[in-house]
């Protein structure tokens, strides 16, 4: 390794110096560990090809990977020879970590959530391969100016891309817009062709994934779009150095940004045109290599393969595998649909009828034609398929002009999933009811999970190194045995470690963010935290009123004794949602009139912290006492940041939503503080409330609103527009669970004062999270829908 690395660092420095910066002796290390697992990688390949495994294809809009220096040395085994050669150069290897950029290249949930399976498949040693696109731009990263978000964009490439391999022969050809010629050949079957009025070039850049022991390493193969002529060097010469390179730019652009929300966004030719990019290159990829290695023999390509598709971004890949089977192998309609339907599987990740994605019929026309003669074809066939069914609207793909991407997913998949026991119950009785009658067996419940190693042993070490003294380690392989802590709850040393950990690391995140944003904290209050998107269904205005009216009641009776408390709230806004800015102004504001009054110092704090995003996200679950999820009943599909805070030893303040209903089953109700209405109990609630009327019934709810309207937070007219809002509309009955939350916050202060009760509540927590872990997750999946057999499993 010494070697490898000192001609890395030789090429960093070049002539000139003979120090090596932070960055570059990073950079050095991380093309060390690169190179090193090129050989384990090119192993993992060939055997898949060579013993023909089946493998599972994961299509994704975004991958949320974060950094990848520490879980790639440890898991190959580096980190104890990178800590010794960063110390001989006098740094400290934690330090450095710090100087790889966090890849973003998602915005929340879903995309974390495909980086926590691309771990457990490589982990696992399943046959796997993640496809999206490489953007040279991830999520915008958050600054706070007076209070409010800016937004500033993240060149997470310009930084340097420390893991990406680059395979120009592999590129591929995508056509967009254009007309579809059709003709008849000598046989008089249809013969399609199109004639492109853009060609753009899709390079792929692969990824390493490296599995817990580093045997076997996964793939992550990300596209870039680029201009298939480059630059125009007649126009150069000419000295019109602009309009020289604006078609390289117009082609680029297409890979160019993530788009920054996570409901949808209308009306964006570009966004679809992503989607449509990267699953083209993909299937072109997975087609090709199916007709080198199998000659052809396509109705052996759904054993070979199956395509998950990570919610509807990806479903254009459904019309777009039948263009490549009839147009490019010549295979009849019917034999492609086959192929299709047992090759695609779905999973949907939301129930928010405005974030079910749908595109006018018009953009597909103009930007894929022959895409949108298949879709139109596909509708037909569906429209016949179902013709005798009632609520036959409810299933058509094409209506008022508009494509309905869950349909279309639906139709062209073997398998549907929730990734909530709620969550798939109330597609199958509400949302995707109609679907569920005509297909039930397509309908299944993939629990979502996270990566203990990432989530866990890396990023908690200390908490790490305490379960192997009290269990082993035996739990690294086989998170659910983290069930054994149970034993020791009644072990009071144990506890007590277990809470000087916390305390520890408690300290730890207090200087990180002094450093990081200059804010101090007192790491002898409960740490509380609310981080995660900042949506109205996910109720940071809930926690945000609570807390003015935490500071009111501190101001009517000055003497009466707190509970010190921090209240975190962490998350980015999409650019374009009005009332999420203005949440985050709100949370600012009164952050800073705590700040500034001396009544809440060493008593009540809240901070917003800036930027949230994975690398500090590693930094806060160690952290955590509580974890806020306060979503609206029956709105949040499932949550992970819930299951991140559980498995480092946080207790759950939240409500019957997603995944916290599995979390206080695994855990105990009796050790965590679930509040607020049920679904049907929202259902009922929202069906008699008015805002208006249930403020002249509550006083406790009129008094905060109107301390932020009498100026306590500073100018009245600042929070006209959230207030105006809510006094108006309250959706996600953010007034009427005021009062629940309220109780919630109390009683989660009085069981913090009994230290020892605590610590035992937390310890049960860990001890019921291996189930959250996503090698269960993904191993339900296997049994399921995949049917992948492990590498080193098959008989030679
Ligand atoms: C769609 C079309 C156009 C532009 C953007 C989008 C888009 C992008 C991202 C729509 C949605 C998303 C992301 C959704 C998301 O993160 N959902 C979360 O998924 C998690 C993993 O399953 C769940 O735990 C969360 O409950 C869910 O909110």
């Amino acid at each position: 390794m010494k070697e490898i690395f000192l001609k890395k660092l030789e090429n960093q420095l070049g002539l000139t110096r003979s120090d090596p910066t932070s960055f570059m002796f990073v950079k050095a290390l991380a093309e060390t560990a690169s190179e090193l697992i090129r050989t384990e990688w090119n192993g993992t390949e060939k055997t898949i090809r060579e013993e023909k495994l089946r493998r599972v294809y994961y299509f994704s809009a975004e991958f949320l990977t974060g950094r990848s220096l520490r879980m790639n040395l440890m898991n190959m085994g580096l980190w104890e020879s990178a800590g010794e050669l960063a110390a001989s150069y006098g740094f400290d290897l934690l330090e450095l970590l710090e100087e790889e950029p966090d890849s973003g290249l998602g915005n929340g949930g879903l995309g974390r959530l495909a980086s926590c399976f691309l771990d457990s498949l490589a982990s696992l040693k399943l046959p796997a391969m993640g496809y999206g696109i490489r953007y040279r731009y991830g999520l915008f990263s958050q600054a706070i100016e007076e209070s409010r978000q800016r937004e500033k964009p993240d060149a997470w490439v310009d930084k340097g891309d420390f893991w990406g391999v680059e395979r120009p022969d592999d590129f591929r050809k995508i056509y967009i817009g254009g007309h579809v010629h059709m003709s008849q050949d000598q046989k008089g079957k249809l013969q399609f062709r199109i004639d492109p009025s853009e060609v753009i070039h899709a390079y792929p850049f692969d990824y390493p994934i490296t599995g817990a022991d580093g045997k076997n390493i996964g793939t992550m193969r990300l596209w870039e779009a680029r201009s298939p002529q480059g630059f125009n060097l007649d126009l150069f010469n000419r000295e019109e150095h602009i309009p020289a390179w604006s078609d390289d730019d117009q082609a680029r652009s297409l890979s160019a940004v993530l788009y920054p929300t996570d409901q949808g966004v209308k009306g964006k030719h570009l966004r679809l045109k992503q989607q449509y990019f990267f699953v083209s290159a993909s299937l072109q990829d997975m087609t090709e290599r199916f007709r080198r290695d199998f000659a052809g023999d396509w109705q052996k390509f759904p054993e070979q393969h199956v395509i998950q598709l990570n919610d509807t971004h990806p479903v254009l890949a459904i019309p777009e595998l039948m263009r490549l089977l009839m147009d490019r192998e010549g295979l009849p309609w019917e034999t492609a649909w086959d192929i299709c339907t047992r090759t695609f599987a779905y999973t949907n990740h939301t129930v928010l009828s405005e974030a079910l994605e749908t595109w006018p019929v018009t953009f597909i026309h103009d930007l894929f034609p022959r895409i949108a003669m298949i879709i139109e074809e596909i509708h037909k066939r569906l429209e016949n398929d179902l013709s005798a069914r009632e609520n036959g609207n409810s299933y058509r793909i094409i209506r008022n002009g508009l494509i309905h991407m869950a349909p279309l997913a639906i139709y062209g998949s073997k398998s549907v999933n929730g990734v909530a026991a709620l969550h798939t119950e109330i597609l199958k009785d509400s949302v995707l009811k109609d679907w569920y009658a005509v297909y039930p067996d397509k309908f299944n419940n993939k629990t979502n999970g996270i990566t203990h190693r990432r989530w866990l042993i890396h990023s908690n070490p200390d908490l790490t190194a305490l379960i192997d003294r009290g269990i082993g380690k035996e739990w690294h392989g086989n998170p659910e045995m983290l069930s054994k802590l149970a034993d020791l709850s009644g072990d009071s040393a144990f506890l007590e470690e277990l809470k000087n950990i916390k305390d520890r690391n408690k300290e730890k995140f207090s200087r990180y963010l002094k450093k990081e944003t200059s804010i101090e904290t007192d790491p002898s209050s409960l740490f509380d935290f609310q981080v995660k998107r900042i949506h109205e269904y996910k109720r940071q205005l809930l926690n945000i009123l609570n807390i003015a009216g935490r500071y009111l009641d501190m101001k009517d009776f000055p003497g009466r004794e707190i509970q010190p408390r921090t209240f975190f709230i962490g998350g980015k806004a999409a650019p374009g949602y009005f009332i999420a800015k203005e949440i985050i102004f709100m949370a600012n504001r009164v952050g800073e009139t705590l700040r500034k009054d001396p009544l809440c110092k060493g008593k009540l704090q809240l901070v917003f912290l800036p930027n949230y995003r994975v690398s500090m996200a590693e930094k806060i679950f160690p952290a955590a006492e509580i974890s806020q999820q306060i979503s609206t009943a029956g709105k949040e599909a499932s949550g992970t940041g819930n299951m991140k805070f559980m498995m480092n030893g946080a207790l759950t303040m939240g409500t019957l939503d997603g995944a916290n209903i599995e979390i206080f089953e695994k855990a105990g109700k009796e050790n965590n503080y679930p509040f607020g209405l049920d679904t049907p109990g929202v259902i009922e609630a929202r069906s008699n409330y008015s805002p208006g009327e249930f403020l002249s019934r509550n006083a406790g709810a009129a008094r905060i609103l109107e301390a932020f309207e009498k100026g306590v937070f500073g100018p009245p007219e600042d929070f006209a527009p959230l207030l105006g809002h809510i006094r108006h509309n309250d959706e996600y009955l953010v007034l009427p669970e005021l009062e629940a939350h309220r109780a919630a916050l109390e009683a989660t202060d009085r069981g913090y004062a009994d230290t020892m009760s605590w610590q035992k509540k937390s310890l049960l927590n860990i001890a019921g999270s291996g189930y959250f872990s996503s090698d269960r997750t993904i191993g339900d999946y296997n049994r399921d829908i995949w049917h992948l057999s492990p590498l080193g499993s098959s008989p030679k």
